[in-house]
Formats: C-alpha cells, sequence, structure tokens
C-alpha cells in the first residue's frame, strides 16, 4: 500500500484544525500509520524545505514552522500521494477549489495550514527525517 508523508502546520494546530483534517483523510479511507506532535526545531525545517534554499519565501518558510507545534503523520492507502493532495488542494490557498482543506480552511500562501509530499521520492526524503523505520512497522 502506498504511504505518504504529512504535515500539519502550526496554524493548523493554533487554530484547531487537527481533528477536522485527520478526519478529512479518514473518511476518505486514507490509514493513520503513524503519528506524532512535535516541537518542530530549526534544523528539521531546513532540512525538511532544503529544496526552496535560495528561494524569496524559504526563510519565511522556515520561520513559520521553527520552534512551533505541529503533527507529523504518515498515511496509508492506494494512491495515497496524489489522493492526498487533492484533499488538500492548490498550494496557494486563494487558488484551492472549495471542498479541498487548503480551499476550505486556509488563505495564506506560505502558512498554508497543510504539507504533503508531492512524490514517491518526496516521501522517502521528508518521512525519514521525522520517523524511524522501526516506528512505521504495522504489525
Ligand atoms: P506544496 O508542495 O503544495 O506545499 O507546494 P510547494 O512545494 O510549491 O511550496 C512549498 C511551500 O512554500 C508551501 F508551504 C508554500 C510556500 N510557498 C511560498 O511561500 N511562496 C511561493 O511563492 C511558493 C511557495
Amino acid at each position: 500500500m502506498e504511504r505518504t508523508f504529512v504535515m500539519l502546520k502550526p496554524s493548523c494546530v493554533q487554530r484547531g484544525f487537527v481533528g477536522e483534517v485527520i478526519s478529512r483523510f479518514e473518511r476518505k479511507g486514507l490509514r493513520i500509520v503513524q503519528m506524532k506532535v512535535e516541537k518542530m526545531s530549526r534544523e528539521k525545517a531546513e532540512e525538511l524545505y532544503k529544496v526552496h534554499y535560495g528561494k524569496p519565501f524559504y526563510e519565511n518558510l522556515v520561520n513559520t514552522i521553527s520552534g512551533k507545534t505541529v503533527v507529523l503523520m504518515v498515511i496509508e492507502g492506494r494512491k495515497a500521494i496524489s489522493v492526498v493532495r487533492k484533499l488538500i488542494g492548490a498550494t496557494d490557498p486563494t487558488e484551492a477549489d472549495p471542498g479541498t482543506i487548503r480551499g476550505d480552511l486556509a488563505i495564506e500562501l506560505t502558512d498554508n495550514l497543510i504539507h504533503a509530499s508531492d512524490s514517491e521520492e518526496s516521501y522517502e526524503r521528508e518521512h525519514k527525517i521525522f520517523f524511524k523505520e522501526e516506528e512505521l512497522q504495522t504489525a
């Protein structure tokens, strides 16, 4: 079964939408393999967003999550990577369709409520920043 990595950004936690977002994933039929609540270190934030290093929004992006509480998840299901991206909606919440998570619940671009891997390669790189393999073994 395909897996993807999801981070509920600090604004999602602060605004009290953790349950709402998880509920949307579960109602779709996706399964939470592992989940943790963590205070995001600057080092891990920089690692997560290193593909954006040097871009004009990079510093703001890292600052938005560093030192703040986030929810980290590995989610599983049929075509989980593309299914989760569709449920989340376009990167810019002002362009995300109504009915999507960002379309319904977010408006800012950098602080767009949620992150999810956009490819298998991204999943492999991203989930390893936060999860050990033994944590993801299912009995
Ligand atoms: P996504 O995969 O949908 O999170 O989108 P991207 O990888 O394109 O963007 C990563 C993060 O950078 C998102 F949180 C949005 C933010 N971003 C900006 O703040 N400004 C931009 O111009 C583009 C992206």
